[in-house]
């Protein structure tokens, strides 16, 4: 298999389709650890049209896929994971646009609503086929992990994470980064809007997927690993007491709340060089 031509500058030729295997992976990796702003980011990454979107010059991905981040007062996070995050997916030849989905709601935290909002938004900007939700403080140490979806169901992508010695945690563990094809997560009606604050939505999600009989995939704890980014809790993100109630009606409550209710409104939506940062407000008491 031979390797693509380093091309003249500016050169394109998508005609054929990109490897299965992206030729220039390097397996294992130690993560910068370095903070960089989008600004200093761009400087490195003339290839990333505004907004944050990226595909390959030399080869033709089979699906266009957005990143989305629940975002709120993690500028450190951010920081440390983008400059990760875009040369990987650069090596892995995905066409990918980065969406900061950040609550400007105040009150507490609702990561459900981020997600369904960054979905229905990102599609107004190009029809992608691909989801991945992405907490911002998982930094990715592995690039054989491909951020690709997978057409027979969801995947979780980071069963192997720091802050848990690598180790499984719980069988059932969804949290972290997820991918989901456009017409899967529509299927399953999104995320719930329900949940305020830290705890059980991320079950909830992947019940969701299991309820409407979506198999359920794993990247396996050799590639799906990841750094968590040591945080302290947040303000705004304490334990939601109702988390365990409301998780319990998870199934009657799916068809009737998620995408097709999800009330907001975007404060902004601007397109910065690295991403396209979306705000997103809301009323509670909707
Ligand atoms: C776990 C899950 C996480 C979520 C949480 C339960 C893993 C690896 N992660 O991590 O996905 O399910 O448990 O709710 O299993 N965020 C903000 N600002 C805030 C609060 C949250 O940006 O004030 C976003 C951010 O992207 C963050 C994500 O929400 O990464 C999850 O919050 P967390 O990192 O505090 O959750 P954590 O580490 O307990
Ligand atoms: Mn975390």
């Amino acid at each position: 298999k031979s390797l693509p031509v380093a091309g003249q500058k500016g050169q394109q030729n998508t005609s054929s389709p990109c490897p299965d295997t992206p030729p220039f992976l390097v397996g294992r990796f130690a993560p910068p650890m370095t903070m960089m702003t989008p600004q200093e980011l761009a400087a490195f990454f003339p290839d990333m049209a505004e907004g944050g979107h990226y595909k390959p010059r030399m080869c033709r991905p089979a699906e266009k896929t957005a990143i989305l981040i629940p975002y709120r007062n993690r500028c450190s996070h951010l920081y440390i994971l983008l400059p990760v995050l875009i040369p990987m997916l650069m090596r892995q030849n995905i066409d990918f646009t980065i969406y900061v989905v950040e609550q400007t709601a105040n009150g507490t935290f609702n990561k459900g609503i981020m997600f369904n909002a960054g979905y229905l938004e990102s599609l107004k900007v190009d029809n992608y086929d691909c989801f991945i939700l992405h907490d911002v403080d998982l930094i990715p140490i592995d690039d054989r992990n491909l951020y690709r979806c997978n057409k027979s169901g969801p995947v979780h992508f980071s069963p192997a994470v720091s802050k848990f010695n690598y180790k499984e945690t719980y069988h059932g563990l969804f949290g972290g980064v997820v991918s989901f094809t456009r017409e899967h997560f529509k299927f399953i009606n999104g995320a719930s809007n329900v949940y305020f604050g830290w705890g059980a939505e991320d079950d909830d999600l992947r019940d969701r997927a299991a309820n409407k009989n979506l198999t359920l995939l794993r990247k396996n704890m050799r590639v799906g690993v990841y750094d968590m980014v040591a945080h302290s809790p947040d303000k705004g993100w304490d334990r939601n007491p109702d988390r365990l109630k409301t998780f319990a009606t998870r199934k009657d409550r799916q068809d009737v709340d998620g995408l097709n209710t999800v009330i907001y409104n975007t404060s902004f939506v601007r397109k910065l060089p690295v991403y396209t940062w979306i705000g997103v407000d809301f009323d509670k008491d909707t």
